[in-house]
């Protein structure tokens, strides 16, 4: 696969793992130091898994995203190790230090509200709906940092048609699992557990939503959302709720954890836009996790993510500094 190159070593030996990263970190720093250049924006933590420790997925490519798919992808190690889950804690180290208490199985995922058929799926049978694909999607954060990730899932599509809306269904909530005995940054009063996110049933149904299982070939690693989460890449990262266990189909726009915390700052659209600040900082650049250093100047940040011309459509007509 071509994003081998990314990988390391494969399946390395348990012990070996440990002192070579820390090795290259250093030897990072050491040359970052010597240079006077500006270091990797995040250097990996060397406590982060790595492929081959968790259980593989099949999946085979789509090209669903189109020509993302030339960026180059975020290694391995910053994936798993630079995290928002607040659930584990509020630093970007947390969730891989913190995620280890998850329990990722047995999980069941309740589906109710507006639809013909509501109920509550075991993880393998949601994961049998339709077949796994392999997707390369860029995600970017709304604090100004993207990563791109090969996602391992099928459109939500799949799961909504088979639920069937009613008529009176007009956006779908999640809610992801808030248990103080798994997830010991609950106990902070950051948001008001559990998370909530939310979309019109038309984003729900766009091709590009995807219902996630996976990264780089593998399960999802607990600090990604284990062991199943949204990725919805034209919009800011924080949609992307992980560690689902309820969808509800509802006919009134539903509130969100981040509306809840901070309106003026976090709408429920939340599509990435270059020209709607937010209030306390620009969104017209990005750094790309693993590739732009600290003091590297910001790579501009596209409408929709670079997704513009396969979601553009579902806000035609839409004033979107309104809509934020
Ligand atoms: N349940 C839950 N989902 C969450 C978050 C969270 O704190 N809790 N953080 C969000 C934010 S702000 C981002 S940027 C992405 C990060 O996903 P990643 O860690 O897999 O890159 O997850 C999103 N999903
Ligand atoms: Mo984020």
């Amino acid at each position: 696969m071509h994003y081998l190159e990314n990988r390391g070593f494969i399946h390395p030996v348990a012990s070996e793992i440990t002192p070579r990263r820390v090795y290259e970190a250093r030897r990072t720093l050491l040359k970052g130091l010597a240079a006077g250049a500006a270091f990797s924006a995040l250097p990996a933590l060397a406590q982060a898994p790595r492929p081959g420790k968790l259980a593989a997925l099949p999946g085979a490519k789509s090209d669903v995203a189109g020509a993302l798919t030339m960026d180059k992808l975020t290694p391995y190690g910053d994936v798993t190790s630079y995290n928002n889950f607040y659930e584990f804690g509020t630093d970007k180290s947390d969730p891989a230090h913190n995620a280890g208490t998850l329990k990722p199985r047995p999980w069941t995922v309740t589906v109710e509200g507006e639809v013909k058929k509501p109920g509550t799926f075991d993880l393998d049978a949601l994961m049998k709906l339709a077949p796994l694909e392999e997707r390369i999607y860029r995600l970017r954060c709304v604090e100004g940092w993207s990563m791109v990730i090969p996602w391992t899932g099928f459109s939500l599509a799949e799961l909504v048609k088979h639920v069937e809306p009613t008529g009176n269904a007009k956006f779908v909530q999640f809610t992801t699992l808030a248990d103080r005995a798994q997830m010991p940054g609950i106990r902070s009063s950051v948001l008001d557990w559990p998370y909530r996110e939310g979309l019109r049933l038309d984003e729900a149904m766009h091709p590009l939503a995807l219902l996630t299982f996976g990264l780089y070939g593998e399960v999802l690693p607990n600090q990604n959302g284990a062991p199943v989460r949204v990725v919805l890449p034209w919009k800011y990262g924080f949609k992307s709720a992980k560690s689902i266990v309820k969808i509800r189909f509802v006919e009134k726009q539903p509130k969100t954890a981040w509306e809840e915390a901070a309106p003026r700052e976090y709408g429920f659209y939340s599509n990435v836009n270059p020209k709607v600040d937010h209030p306390r900082w620009s969104q017209a650049g990005e750094r790309r996790i693993g590739e732009d250093g600290l003091f590297a100047k910001k790579r501009p940040t596209l409408m929709f993510n670079g997704y513009e011309a396969q979601v553009g459509q579902l806000y035609a007509g839409m004033d979107l500094a309104r809509y934020y």
